[in-house]
């Protein structure tokens, strides 16, 4: 499955995964030999790699001719492409699609390589040995497109509130893969409305953005748990011919900060959520539409109305998902308590902020995203961290002015980057790393950011929370890892946050135990994070019960 909806009627798209592919690892005791590999996967999912870190080819063979486009939408971590043995494209990032264009291949059979590698060292700077799992492998799908003289490389819908009046502004880039200028009809509608450009010119090689407005009597807004969707078509025309066509969808939804409260159309949302690993023992970070779509259930069963998508941005297929069934999300760029060093590393900078700059165009359009988040837990305290945080707030407002922003910060009251974002979040772990009392360690971090910083009068969310336990270790000690001691923390930990008057709400960490680095080993009983209410096979912790109980008696709206 590419997505869960149909994105072409007119471009032909054909999914490359979805089937078996040849598996060759670069390095250890199988370099060389040929493996098969049912992609998407990950390959510490094949038996002899569950510990394999290297590189590894992941070889298929395809019929196409003309122009093609082919898109990844994730390979963990850094990808070299190559065609009949070509190298043709380069990605860093597990986390984010890329695609390549080829003209003129000649029509016949082609060979496509995907050489993956999830290594680390200083040319990574944000896969680095952490507290999830950084895999190996083709772990979200490969797209075959055929392309024509000219297609549509973008189409973005912003909707908005006027006078109270629904308008939706559109945005298509159209672009010319010729060497001379071409002059086509450009159309895009959403549900009866077509705004049509007759007779476009785009200069050869180049690209033309057209902007339309619509407004609208009467449109279903996108809610929580009530998420009214419609399709934006956007196609090409030329010489009376339908020559290209991407669709995607949209809700009637507005994101606006007012004073201290996070406003969905209008109203303030009491966040309660879950921060979501993609990670699997079956699938790696590879989830599989079944499997993303229980995790969905499980978390809704559970009284969540938003997901935290940690830390980094998700399979757009769990986008899709999102939107379908009424769930806020905040995606995050790919960052997890990097250090002042770890920042300075001269890879960072430009890595970190090519995940915004692909993560917001791809994901611009899905409703269920309300905030956008950065560098979750870096050094947020130092001079140089908030230069980095600045550029990359300024880098989101650019490419994005309709949603608010935030960083998940685990700084106390060292944190000197609040004055930046328009929501303040903390990941905080009261009864756990420390024993204090949640409500009292709360409210005094509160208040020295209401008096001390220029976060006050924000919004402020805890977007982490929790406490550790190892599925079926149950005692009456009730100590630290059982699943007791997990489910009276929550408790505690909960009814200090939902309570707060200042708090907009709060994510449970974490959904589910999730795969860590080897080297993470010596905190992490079974080389895992331990902290999920299920476990890693979504066995429901003690804790489960307690957390459906406390969600189910707080409404989502503070009004
Ligand atoms: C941090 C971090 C999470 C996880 C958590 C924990 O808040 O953001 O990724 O590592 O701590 O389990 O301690």
């Amino acid at each position: 499955m590419i997505r869960t909806f149909t994105t072409h009627e007119i471009r032909k798209q054909q999914e490359l995964t979805g089937s078996l592919w040849e598996f060759i690892p670069c390095q250890g005791e199988h370099e060389g030999r040929i493996f098969q590999a049912a992609t998407p996967c990950c390959w510490e999912n094949l038996s002899d790699f569950a510990d394999y870190r290297g590189e590894g080819i992941f070889r298929k063979k395809f019929h196409a001719g003309g122009t093609i486009r082919l898109e990844f939408k994730g390979v963990s971590h850094t990808a070299k492409i190559s065609l009949d043995g070509k190298e043709i494209a380069s990605h860093y990032n597990a986390y984010t699609a890329f695609s390549v264009i080829i003209k003129d291949l000649e029509a016949g059979e082609h060979t496509l390589e995907i050489r993956a590698d999830n290594r680390f060292g200083s040319e990574s700077a944000l896969h680095i040995p952490n507290d999830y799992m950084s895999y190996g492998g083709v772990s979200r799908p490969v797209v075959l497109e055929q392309l024509g003289e000219l297609y549509i490389r973008q189409l973005h819908i912003t909707p908005h509130l006027e006078n109270g009046k629904w308008k939706a502004r559109a945005e298509v880039v159209a672009v010319n893969l010729t060497e001379k200028d071409q002059t086509a009809a450009v159309s895009i509608s959403i549900a009866d409305r077509t705004h049509r450009w007759e007779s476009v010119t785009i200069r050869a090689n180049e690209e033309t953005t057209l902007c339309g407005d619509f407004a609208f009597d009467q449109v279903e807004t996108w809610e929580i748990g009530q998420p009214n969707l419609y399709d934006a078509k956007a196609e090409l025309e030329k010489d009376g011919c339908r020559i290209d066509d991407l669709i995607d969808r949209f809700g009637f939804r507005e994101i606006r900060i007012d004073r201290n409260k996070i406003l969905l159309n209008g109203r303030a949302v009491r966040i309660k959520g879950f921060c979501r690993h993609e990670d699997h023992p079956q699938f790696g970070c590879a989830l599989p539409y079944a499997a993303i779509a229980a995790d969905i259930e499980m978390i809704r069963h559970l009284g969540a109305n938003s997901i935290r998508a940690v830390h980094y941005p998700d399979d757009e297929i769990f986008l899709d998902l999102c939107d379908e069934q009424g769930i806020l999300v905040w995606e995050e760029n790919h960052a997890r308590g990097l250090s002042l060093e770890d920042m300075q590393n001269p890879n960072f900078e430009p890595q970190a902020e090519a995940v915004i700059r692909e993560m917001i165009p791809l994901h611009y359009n899905h409703p269920c995203i309300y905030i956008w988040g950065i560098l979750n837990e870096c050094a947020s305290d130092s001079a140089y961290g908030k230069e980095c945080y600045e550029k990359q707030y300024d880098l989101i407002r650019s490419l994005d002015t309709s949603r608010p922003r935030s960083s998940a910060s685990c700084k106390f009251k060292a944190d000197i980057c609040f004055g930046l974002p328009e929501v303040v979040s903390y990941n905080i772990y009261p009864l756990w790393y420390h024993d204090t009392p949640p409500a009292e360690y709360l409210d005094d971090l509160y208040q020295w950011v209401q008096k001390e910083t220029e976060g006050g009068g924000k919004p402020f969310l805890i977007t982490e929370i929790g406490a550790g336990a190892i599925y079926g270790c149950r005692n009456s000690r009730h100590a630290k890892w059982t699943e007791e001691y997990q489910a009276q923390a929550l408790e505690t930990q909960l009814a200090a946050v939902l309570e707060h008057t200042g708090c907009s709400g709060v994510y449970i960490w974490q959904f589910c135990d999730v795969r860590v680095s080897d080297e993470w080993f010596a905190g992490r009983p079974r080389t895992m994070n331990n902290k999920g209410v299920v476990d890693e096979y979504r066995r429901q912790k003690l804790s489960y019960d307690v957390v459906k109980r406390i969600f189910g008696s707080y409404a989502d709206y503070f009004d």
